[in-house]
């Protein structure tokens, strides 16, 4: 028991009335934990005090409507810690009861075990893979450093307020934090504002087992504003040092708060044992007792820290008045802005954006699809303004940057293109945190080997139904000469494999600015273009089908007159030229052969079983050819259908070589075609 636990004051700087409130989001967090038989009580418990005095005089928020465009942003990183945060939402008067939090991490309920965003109301983005929140929060700094910069005007400053978060030893640990805070310094974000819960504990045991680093001057060497605070129950060290914070404009701000794990529990304070488990019945009477706590009755909420807490409603209600009329003045005097920024907030698109999209002819020559992509992008940023991003360093490679965009850097927060460096990762947390924020669609690219270094982030892009763009080059061993450190083999197929994700895979510069077509309207999750760095030949849509398929997801590109084909054809990006070229062989040699272009699983899965059959026919016998690992392909392909792709890693090579040595060309597909129509059943 440390010296700590017998103490029932919080801090002498705390009333009795901040004392009953703090110690109300601790016992909530205690007794949900109980009554659920699992989650996280000490954490919570620790921070009790930073939740009571950033909910209630800090942030700008108000509980009655968690939407509204200008309210602080708050972001639990360590979401083990949920309890914390629904509690503060409940006691600040957010539409969540105590019955809600009565059934913590219950089938359906409105508190599950780690923080959901869209599920519960004022929970502003999902956490629980330690680090990510950390980096949506940098992500939401910029979202509102970028839209502050294009929208306010002198006197008006309609885009205006914090991002808080709280991170642990976990989040820290993690190199994503890394990533997105050392992007976070150097761009400056002053109104972003840290707290690290410097507990010493982790699940194994104390930090020392495995992190010693001095977290303090790792900020500093961000370029951070960096503050310590020596014990978090002292309010008065916190204010002052919320507000030294906000003073500081000029740069990002880190509070180190040193902090005790299960705070108040006699024989489980700072130790790892508050950590993930309930405290027991038994030891949450002594830590109530200890608390000085008045009732032992399970999730007691005494009036007056309710009443207390409440007045958070008061106080959002007037500062959302204030800002309301705020709006009204910038209406009157940049009515076009104040219009364009409502139709940014709402997340509408701009009127006639899909003017822009170019088509490609004939004269357009053969176009590697990064290209295309790079040109469909530079026309369609013009028209789509919320369109902010860049690449991880592969400027050139990915060719992301519209000619008419400069870099987003300090104090030019309303340029467009954001040079992310090599930090994957945090890029797509980052870019989370910018869709989460609103107003902007976010763009980033690298390679499509590297979004491996992305996958926690795109999960949770997919999770929270966030809408972002992966612009993914370097498609396939079609790259080359970098070798199978760079080919992408099982990407593909594991990112298909996110649910709610959306891979496209263009076949030809038209399905190209046919993916960026789906992916701007696509609200509703991620959308990744997988895209080739060598060219690609050009599809004539007056012979072949019409490039609009794409978003179908898969589509007839050439049949065989006279009726059921023999047999299907089916590919995605480059290998398409494959399969167009052996149905014209196999036609030519008596096979009814049908070549279908699938660059979109996923979107071809969400039509309507009678256009699936259309496009491939119930019995029929196919084949399906992708330069990548073959598994997400036998879905489509059917009991005895045939998958033409890699399941090992790729070489270096010139790419055509490597095409031919891995048996991956036309005379190949020609032959196995043959073979699969010459069978009496798909399954012979
Ligand atoms: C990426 C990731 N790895 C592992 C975990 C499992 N996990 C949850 S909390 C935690 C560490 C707990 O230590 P700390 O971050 O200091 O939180 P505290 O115990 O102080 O609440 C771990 C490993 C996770 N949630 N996310």
């Amino acid at each position: 028991m440390s010296e700590t636990a017998t103490s029932t004051a919080v801090a002498s700087s705390a009333s009795s009335i901040d004392e009953l409130c703090i110690n109300t989001i601790r016992t909530l967090s205690m007794d949900a934990v109980q009554k659920a038989d699992s989650g996280h009580p000490g954490t919570p418990m620790a921070l009790a005090p930073l939740a009571y005095v950033l909910f209630t005089r800090h942030m700008h928020h108000n509980p009655a409507d968690p939407s509204w465009p200008n309210r602080d942003r708050f972001v639990l990183s360590c979401g083990h810690a949920s309890m914390l945060l629904y509690s503060a939402l409940y006691l600040s008067g957010y539409d969540l009861s105590l019955d809600d939090l009565k059934q913590f991490r219950q089938w359906q309920s409105r508190t599950p075990g780690h923080p959901e965003y869209g599920h519960t109301p004022g929970v502003e983005t999902t956490t629980g893979p330690l680090g990510q929140g950390v980096a949506n929060a940098v992500g939401m700094a910029m979202g509102e450093a970028h839209l502050a910069a294009i929208f306010n005007r002198d006197g008006h400053s309609i885009v205006d307020h914090h991002t808080y978060f709280i991170c642990s030893d976990g989040d820290l640990m993690e190199g994503i934090s890394h990533e997105a805070c050392s992007f976070g310094g150097h761009n400056k974000f002053g109104k972003l504002i840290g707290f690290y819960d410097d507990n010493h504990i982790t699940i194994d045991g104390p930090t020392e087992l495995s992190y010693t680093d001095d977290a303090g001057a790792r900020f500093e060497a961000y370029g951070w504003h960096v503050q310590h605070i020596a014990d978090i129950n002292d309010l008065d060290a916190l204010d002052a040092a919320i507000e030294a914070a906000k003073a500081e404009t000029g740069r990002p701000s880190m509070i180190v708060c040193r902090t005790h794990i299960g705070f108040g529990s006699p024989h489980k304070q700072d130790t790892a044992k508050a950590h993930g488990e309930p405290l027991g019945e038994e030891e949450i009477k002594l830590t109530k007792r200890n608390l000085g706590w008045p009732s032992e009755e399970a999730f007691y909420v005494p009036e007056e820290a309710l009443a207390h807490f409440r007045k958070v409603r008061e106080r959002g209600a007037a500062l959302q008045e204030g800002w309301r009329r705020q709006l009204i003045g910038y209406a009157k005097a940049h009515p076009d802005l104040a219009k364009e920024f409502g139709r940014r907030m709402q997340g509408d698109l701009p009127t006639g954006w899909e003017a822009a999209i170019p088509t490609f002819t004939k004269e357009n020559g053969n176009v590697a699809s990064r290209a295309a992509s790079g040109a469909v992008l530079g026309a369609l940023v013009e028209k789509v303004p919320e369109l902010l991003g860049g690449s991880a360093d592969l400027t050139p490679s990915n060719n992301t940057l519209p000619k008419s965009f400069k870099s987003f850097a300090p104090n030019e927060y309303a340029e467009r293109y954001v040079h992310y460096g090599i930090r994957e990762h945090g890029m797509a947390g980052i870019m989370n945190g910018l869709a989460l924020h609103g107003g902007i669609i976010p763009y980033g690219g690298t390679f499509l080997i590297f979004s491996d270094y992305m996958r926690p982030s795109q999960r949770l892009a997919a999770l929270m139904h966030q809408r972002v763009i992966y612009v993914f080059t370097h498609d396939s061993i079609g790259l080359g000469e970098d070798g199978p450190t760079h080919q992408p083999i099982e990407q593909l197929t594991a990112l298909r494999a996110i649910p709610n994700f959306t891979m496209i895979r263009p076949a030809d510069a038209n399905e190209t600015a046919e993916a960026w077509r789906v992916a701007i309207k696509h609200k509703t999750g991620p959308v990744a273009l997988a895209l080739t760095r060598q060219k690609l030949g050009y599809i004539d849509r007056e012979k072949y089908g019409a490039a609009s398929g794409l978003a179908k997801g898969a589509y007839v590109l050439a049949d065989a007159p006279g009726g059921d084909p023999d047999v299907v054809l089916m590919s995605s990006g480059s290998e398409v030229a494959l399969i167009l070229d052996a149905q014209t062989k196999l036609v030519d040699q008596g096979v009814r052969a049908r070549a279908v272009s699938m660059p979109s699983h996923e979107l071809f899965a969400a039509q309507p079983l009678e256009y699936q059959n259309e496009v491939l026919p119930p019995g029929s016998k196919r084949i399906a050819i992708e330069a990548a690992h073959p598994m997400s392909w036998y879905r489509w392909v059917g009991t005895g259908g045939i998958v033409m792709g890699i399941d090992h890693f790729g070489a270096s090579a010139p790419f055509a070589e490597i095409y031919k040595g891995l048996g991956l060309t036309v005379d190949k597909l020609v032959e196995t075609a043959r073979g699969l129509a010459a069978r009496r059943t798909v399954t012979e």
